[in-house]
């Protein structure tokens, strides 16, 4: 309730001052009040591409950061994908589909790492491994990642999240595009990450 207050009083302040309300960047101004979380996010994954490829893949992926510096959750299922198979899955640089998933670009990589699994601290903050579909083509996603925020200058909140068609290599493929993307090749379905409301 002090926090409400506080952000209140802020935002009367600044639009004395200035005729404008207070925004902070990235989203962030709803929890400017401390450190406290949980901080939420989710994406809804389809299919976008410049050429439509037939694919019929969607998702619906939650992630959860209970506080700054701790790691996040990402759940949730993603459908239509081949079955019994296992795809990349990574979270990608911008929040540009613009012309389809492509425009995400490479994974996002702040610390300027090699790619690498989900358990390797020498990895890109965007790596989440693989999924893995089962006979149905449904891929059920629990995962945590310590270096993938919801908060603070490493935030993915606004960025990418990425299906691929083919299986992530976690970088041990002995090629350069093994070290740079896991060789996971196309994308079959992208959602950007929206920041939801605290819980
Ligand atoms: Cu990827």
């Amino acid at each position: 309730m002090y926090c409400s207050l506080a952000i209140l009083l802020l935002s009367a302040a600044s639009i004395l001052a200035q005729g404008t309300y207070y925004t902070a960047p990235n989203g962030t101004s709803i929890n400017s009040c401390g450190t406290s979380g949980p901080y939420m996010a989710r994406a809804l994954m389809a299919p976008r591409g410049a050429i439509n490829s037939g694919e019929a893949v969607l998702g619906n992926i939650t992630f959860m950061q209970a506080a700054a510096g701790q790691p996040t959750t990402i759940t949730g299922q993603i459908t239509g994908l081949t079955p019994n198979v296992m795809l990349g899955f990574h979270v990608h640089q911008l929040g540009d589909l613009s012309n389809g998933c492509d425009s995400a670009l490479e994974h996002y990589n702040p610390r300027m790492k090699t790619h690498g699994d989900l358990t390797n601290p020498n990895r890109h903050n965007g790596d989440l491994g693989n999924v893995q579909s089962d006979a149905n083509g449904v891929a059920n996603i629990n995962k945590q990642s310590d270096l993938l925020a919801l908060i603070g200058p490493e935030s993915v909140i606004g960025r990418t999240i990425i299906v691929h068609r083919l299986m992530d290599d976690l970088g041990l493929g002995g090629t350069a595009e093994s070290l740079a993307s896991g060789s996971a090749n196309g994308r079959s379905a992208c959602g950007i990450i929206g920041q939801l409301r605290p819980t």
